[in-house]
């Protein structure tokens, strides 16, 4: 298959939804479709009703065909859609007879790869593209549905501006140092590199904090056995997802479940009792838990109210001691039997925690968890930035701001030359959040995680 020819696929997830979609992307789009439905002209973006027969002329379904002219299409390319009805069956005999007709069956996100190649999206818009699908939660739709119509490329671009005039202004005053030029240039270029750095680092700043915002937070239940976490865990998804017994070591494996929360989404999992195990497969389970809590943004680690302190529960604090960068809140379960733990001296021996909760499991327990995590979700984007997502795009704009950063320096000491240099360099970092260098490797990762169709 070249890169010029056609391609096909089917669009939407299959199954028995009412309709399916199957999509053609290539200069052979149209005479595919004219060939399967026995008609020659199709007004550009306007439904039409047709019969699609199959290479021995029966008749497989009665659809709605879109055909886009080039350029003016998703890709760049001509396109054609069928809407069929949704069965498995159909949808696959009307895709074979589009490869019948001499279409080849698209890569996943291939149709946005070829998207992308023909300049209908840039960088920054397919990488919009993937996590818009990935997207779990409300904000990250929202989000990324503001980067995919370009909010990102606009910022890159006004940016670019600003930089490319201090350029323009800084070339001037070195090949005409002599001439008549206005006192105050250096200082007005001085005041325009600040308000772009003050720009840029703010927004830096604000991606990096919502990015896992947007992502979702992870939460860990940590605890000895016993303390209540599968019960914790039940009482906030108001259904018995995790195992609940008197018998300690219980949960030997660890259960995840998704909220909602604030508009964003929060992973939680439930994690086996953490003590010294005492077969094989609690030892597993314990050595899960230890990682769960390392790669979680959140800890809460559950003690037993109704019981003392413990060597186990120790071993939990001294655990908890150990966690750096992370959120951590405490939980003080089963508040419904006689308080045995000394809770202030449990308390003094914690490291920095949101305040602890006192509850038991039989209660709601979600609009507590809501309530305690509620400063997380607070702090909202304040002048509604854009926010870049991905790590290799965070990455580029501090590459940017540390060049505009020396640029600053030198722009003081007016070594204008270097000024310059440093400037270039701000702005090929710049250039890599829309059009990075490793384009090639970067897409075939980021579209490999499409789905086909895509
Ligand atoms: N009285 C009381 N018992 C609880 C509470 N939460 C859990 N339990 C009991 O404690 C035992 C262990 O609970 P489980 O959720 O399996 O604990 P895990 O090992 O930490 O997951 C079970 O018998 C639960 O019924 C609570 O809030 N109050
Ligand atoms: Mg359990």
């Amino acid at each position: 298959m070249t890169s010029n020819s056609t391609i096909a696929a089917i669009a939407t997830t299959p199954g028995q939804g009412a309709i399916a979609i199957v999509k053609m992307s290539g200069a052979l789009s149209l005479p595919i479709l004219r060939a399967l439905t026995h008609r020659e002209h199709f007004t550009p973006r306007l439904a039409t009703l047709v019969s699609i027969h199959d290479l021995q002329g029966d008749l497989l379904d009665t659809c709605l065909a879109l055909y886009f002219k080039a350029p003016h299409s998703y890709t760049g390319e001509e396109v054609v859609e069928i809407q069929c009805h949704g069965g498995i069956v159909v949808t696959r005999l009307i895709l074979q007879a589009c490869l019948a007709q001499g279409a080849y069956l698209a890569q996943a996100g291939e149709f946005s790869k070829r998207a992308f190649l023909n300049g209908r999206l840039d960088f920054s818009q397919v990488e919009a593209l993937a996590r818009l699908i990935e997207a779990k939660s409300e904000k990250s739709v929202k989000m990324m549905a503001k980067q995919l119509k370009g909010a990102l490329r606009d910022f890159v671009q006004s940016t670019r501006t600003a930089l490319l005039e201090l350029l323009a202004s800084s070339e001037v005053l070195i090949d005409y140092a002599e001439e008549d030029l206005p006192l105050n240039l250096s200082g007005t270029m001085q005041a325009k590199l600040q308000a772009t750095l003050d720009q840029l680092q703010s927004t830096l700043e604000i991606s990096k904090s919502q990015s896992t915002r947007l992502e979702g937070y992870k939460l860990c239940i940590v605890g000895k056995p016993n303390v209540g976490k599968s019960s914790f865990l039940n009482a906030l998804l108001l259904e018995e997802r995790a195992l609940v017994s008197p018998i300690a070591g219980t949960t030997r494996d660890t259960i995840e479940e998704i909220i909602s929360l604030y508009g964003s989404c929060l992973r939680i999992i439930d994690t086996a009792g953490i003590r010294h195990a005492s077969d094989a497969i609690e030892s597993l389970g314990i050595a899960k838990s230890l990682k769960s809590m390392q790669e979680s943004d959140i800890i809460l680690a559950l003690f037993d109210l109704s019981a003392p302190l413990d060597s186990q529960d120790q071993h939990i604090l001294e655990l908890l001691g150990a966690q750096q960068d992370k959120i951590i809140g405490v939980i003080l379960n089963k508040d419904d039997c006689p308080q045995e733990l000394d809770t202030q001296a449990l308390l003094n021996a914690l490291p920095p925690s949101l305040p602890p909760l006192k509850l038991n499991t039989k209660q709601p327990c979600l609009p507590l968890l809501k309530d305690l995590l509620k400063p997380l979700f607070e702090e909202d984007n304040p002048n509604e930035s854009v926010i870049l997502a991905s790590l290799t795009q965070q990455q580029a704009l501090e590459q940017t701001t540390m060049h505009l950063t020396s640029a600053t320096h030198t722009l003081a000491s007016l070594e204008l030359e270097l000024f310059s240099y440093h400037l270039k360099d701000a702005l090929e970092s710049l250039g890599q959040i829309t059009q990075p260098y490793q384009v090639e490797e970067l897409l075939n990762t980021l579209f490999s995680s499409f789905c086909l169709g895509k």
